[in-house]
């Protein structure tokens, strides 16, 4: 029996803002001892200011904590002491993120943004904000003319970015069809996730991810992207900020909806879709794919599957008659995808991500 899913908010961008810590000052301090008129100068080093790293950790998967925390500071570094006492180094400041996280950064005041890193692994990490260098106490300005000097350095201020987040998400499959096609009923059937299914285009305004148990041993992530349309590669529809996460699955299945009471055309549908992967981002076509003509239980005119499957030989692609209100033809469909993750190094681990993320209660 399957259970129903925790209801969480997929927030796949965010900003944010880091500030290292300062440098510490450099001291201006002598010598004091007894008989000695003049000590020379023991003014310490200031510490240098914290840095804030980004970490990618399997053990988010959202952006969400970023909502109600977008601000992190990193500590100053102490200031120097007499006895050439260095100060303490402010401690560094590490925020995990998930992994696939995309970190992008521009200077406070509004300048150009810049990518910083693609954090695409367990334990990838990145600088994003220097911390500030201890300014130099007066025993480092010393010389044979100036024994006493009475110079130190102020510590440096710590850098200040603001960060753009973006979270790709980590699928292994992606269902990706016109709106209305029927993914998110798909994605229903053969997971946990229960987005919201209506009989209209554009219900599904954020991806949902689910997670596909095969076998005790056999298990996978599969993205039901918002449907796209022709010129979504430019904008058009809602598809253009979520062909990126297309990007992140190894295996695209092609839902195509061949029932007659679409009016659509199923094997233009499959045609059109290609080519917005294919100009979004050419490289998506060489994923391997395979085509889910779904609402066969609502079939009525055979000839729609056949010119859907005309098309697809063209293309080399094989195609799985099934429906996603019946059950029928699931199973085969999904253990021909498994197979397709399975020649592509196998699923991501499956364990550390949201089991059935939907968007809708
Ligand atoms: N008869 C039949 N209807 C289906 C099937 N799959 C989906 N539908 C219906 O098609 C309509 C759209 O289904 P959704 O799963 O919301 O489609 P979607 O592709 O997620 O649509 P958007 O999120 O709007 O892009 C709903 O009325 C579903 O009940 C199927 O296999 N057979
Ligand atoms: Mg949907």
């Amino acid at each position: 029996m399957s259970v129903p899913a925790p209801c969480i908010m997929f927030v796949d961008e965010v900003d944010i803002r880091v500030s290292a810590g300062a440098g510490g000052r450099g001291a201006v301090s002598f010598r004091r001892e007894k008989f000695v008129p003049r000590g020379g100068p023991n003014g310490g080093d200031g510490g240098h200011g914290g840095s804030v790293y980004l970490a990618a950790s399997p053990h988010l998967n959202t952006l969400v904590k970023f909502r109600f925390h977008p601000e992190f500071h990193a500590p100053r570094g102490a200031h120097g002491e007499g006895s050439n006492k260095t100060g303490r180094d402010g401690a560094e400041l590490v925020i995990e993120v998930p992994i696939g996280t995309v970190v992008f950064r521009s200077p406070i005041d509004g300048g150009e943004q810049e990518l910083v890193a693609d954090l695409d692994h367990e334990g990838a990490r990145v600088l994003v904000a220097r911390g500030g260098r201890g300014g130099r106490g007066n025993a480092r300005f010393a010389t044979s003319t100036n024994r006493a000097p009475r110079r130190a350095e102020p510590g440096e201020p710590g850098e200040t970015w603001l960060l753009h987040l973006q979270l790709k998400l980590l699928a292994d499959v992606g269902l990706v069809g016109y709106p209305n096609a029927g993914t998110s009923t798909l994605i229903a059937r053969i997971s946990a996730a229960r987005p919201k299914i209506a009989d209209y285009p554009f219900t599904t305004l954020t991806p949902n991810l689910g997670v596909v148990q095969l076998s005790d041993d056999r298990s996978f992530v599969v993205a039901d992207v918002p449907g796209l349309i022709e010129g979504a590669h430019r904008g058009a529809g809602l598809g253009y900020q979520f062909l990126r996460h297309v990007e992140r699955t190894k295996v695209l299945v092609h839902v195509v909806d061949v029932s007659s009471a679409s009016g659509r055309d199923p094997a233009r549908d499959l045609t059109v879709i290609r080519r917005e992967l294919d100009l979004f981002h050419a490289p998506l076509l060489d994923r391997p794919q395979l085509v889910a003509a779904t609402k066969i239980d609502a079939l009525d005119e055979p000839q729609r599957l056949e010119s859907l499957r005309a098309a697809a030989a063209s293309l080399d692609l094989p195609v799985y008659p099934l429906s996603g209100v019946t059950g029928k033809g699931v199973r085969e469909m999904l253990e021909a995808a498994w197979q397709m993750v399975a020649a592509r190094g196998g699923p991501l681990a499956a364990a550390h991500q949201a089991v059935g993320q939907g968007d809708e209660p």
